[in-house]
């Protein structure tokens, strides 16, 4: 592990060609290196503008020099942000010419002008940014999902997160918390103050509304892990009941194969796509034939990758043939099919996409509509559509959203976040409640209920970053650009 006291450096813009790149620096002291690279007075937070020349005295570029002064910077350290041009060469001889200028002897004190100066490693400036306190974990990880944003949804979600509006949220829930443990604790200590009915329906009530507040931030923190992470949706169905169709009509684009000919489609095709908003990573699948059929290796092939797909899948869209809803052949093959699905995952859930509605009568189609209107969940997972008269196809989107857990309305706005918050908070939960179990009836253990609050606590904690492992710290911050 390298110290975190050591300066660095990096080349901040994306590698390749570019109108303007950025060499940043990031220590403890800069002040005199900064001057001796700048070579005039040093003004913190002004534009310099500068020509770098080599140990020979030749130009390496002209460049604009910013230095911000600690704290007031991105890391909170003395920051040197030089923008040069925009070509891997250059920016790399302006790196190369910190480290020459870093092992220069300083005429006055005899020392190296920046002793240890070496490459900055993935998001090691966004890491010094929240080991000084500048923004926590949370606001870290809001800055890598603002980057990887793929969606205008998720990027403005991110920058919601960035700005510590969540981290507000979690720190409001923290001090409920806190506050329901100290009136305990404080019982505990003096326990000749006996705590009648009363106060234990205040610690109930309090517990009650922190459970209330935890349930919000469960599901936004889930629609967070939506936005940032996509949803990826797996379709698949016996062959010929209009998969790759629907395929190309969510993709708005002819990304599949379509034919009367069973088997067409071979191999996977995956795309991106957006549906409100919401980045889905759909993937089309060779079509699945009763077990009993005789195969092309080919198409086992297909086959055994559409499983695989499936097994991996957040949601699956299963298609079947409306038209053949009656027929027992059909329906024994979509039996078989799906208990075979059933087997291949666990709670992935599955929207029931009858496809073909374009070839029912309006009789016909009433009466299926009625069959799942009487039961809610029924309606929930099952949709009528047609890809040939796009009959359908919104309500299927919007249940398509609301299966994996979405929920546009969150009060509040929407927040990116990853599964790790998710657990955290589903174990927030836990506690919080087993707390509220033991401040009733025969189980009462005040001891208990103060354990539970102060491990609700320091999970919640994990989330900002307070009570955060150095190993995940590590793991978290390694995902980030190299020069953030
Ligand atoms: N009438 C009707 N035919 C459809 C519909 N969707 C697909 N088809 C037809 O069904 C056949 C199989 O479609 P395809 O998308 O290749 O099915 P896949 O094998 O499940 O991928 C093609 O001839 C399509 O034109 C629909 O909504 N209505
Ligand atoms: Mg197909």
């Amino acid at each position: 592990m390298h110290d975190r006291l050591d300066p660095i450096v990096a080349i901040s813009t994306a590698p390749g060609r570019g109108a303007v790149g950025v060499v940043r620096l990031s220590g403890k002291d800069l002040n005199a290196f900064a001057s001796a690279l700048l070579k005039k007075p040093l003004e913190s937070r002004r534009a310099h503008h500068l020509k770098i020349r080599d140990g020979e005295g030749d130009l390496i570029d002209e460049v604009l020099f910013l230095y911000f002064e600690s704290p007031r910077s991105y890391t909170g350290e003395d920051v040197i942000e030089i923008q040069g041009h925009g070509g891997a060469v250059v920016l790399q001889r302006i790196v190369q010419h910190c480290f020459d200028l870093a092992k220069l002897t300083h005429a006055e004190t005899e020392k190296e002008t920046l002793p240890n100066l070496r490459l900055a490693r993935p998001g090691e400036f966004s890491e010094r940014a929240f080991l000084n306190n500048k923004i926590d974990l949370f606001q870290a990880e809001a800055i890598i999902d603002l980057i990887d944003a793929s969606t205008e949804l998720a990027a403005k979600s991110a920058s919601r997160s960035m700005s510590g509006a969540f981290s507000l949220e979690i720190n409001h829930l923290l001090e409920e918390i806190t506050k329901a443990r100290i009136f305990i604790e404080a019982h505990i200590d003096f326990p000749e103050e006996e705590l009648d009915d009363l106060d234990f329906q205040r610690v109930d009530q309090t517990l009650t509304n922190a459970l209330e507040t935890t349930q919000k931030l469960f599901n936004k923190t889930k629609n967070g892990v939506l936005l940032k992470e996509g949803i990826k949706t797996v379709i698949a169905g016996q062959p010929n009941v209009g998969k790759s169709s629907l395929m190309n009509l969510l993709c708005e684009q002819e990304v599949s194969i379509v034919t009367d000919i069973a088997g067409t489609t071979r191999d996977y095709i995956e795309k991106n796509l957006q549906v409100d908003g919401v980045a889905i990573n759909l993937i089309d699948t060779a079509g699945i034939h009763d077990l009993g059929h005789e195969m092309n290796p080919v198409e086992q092939i297909g086959i055994d990758r559409a499983w695989l797909q499936i097994k991996q899948a957040d949601l699956i869209l299963l298609v079947h043939d409306a038209s053949k809803k009656e027929d027992p052949e059909h329906l024994k093959k979509d039996k078989a099919l799906m208990s075979e699905v059933d087997k291949h995952i666990e709670h992935t859930p599955i929207l029931h996409i009858w496809n073909k509605s374009d070839l029912l009568s309006e009789a016909q189609l009433e009466k299926q509509h009625e069959q799942f209107d009487l039961n809610p969940k029924l309606q929930e997972s099952n949709v009528f559509i047609s890809t040939q008269n796009r009959a359908g196809i919104e309500t299927m989107k919007s249940r398509i959203l609301s299966l994996v857990g979405w929920n546009e309305s969150a009060e509040g706005g929407l927040y990116t976040a990853r599964t790790r918050h998710v657990q955290v908070i589903e174990s927030v939960k836990v506690h919080l409640s087993n707390a509220q179990k033991l401040t009733k009836g025969q189980h009462r253990n005040l001891e208990l209920v103060a354990e539970e609050l102060r491990l609700g606590q320091n999970t919640l904690s994990e989330i900002t970053g307070e009570f955060t492992a150095d190993d995940l710290l590590g793991e978290i911050f390694s995902k980030f650009c190299i020069g953030k």
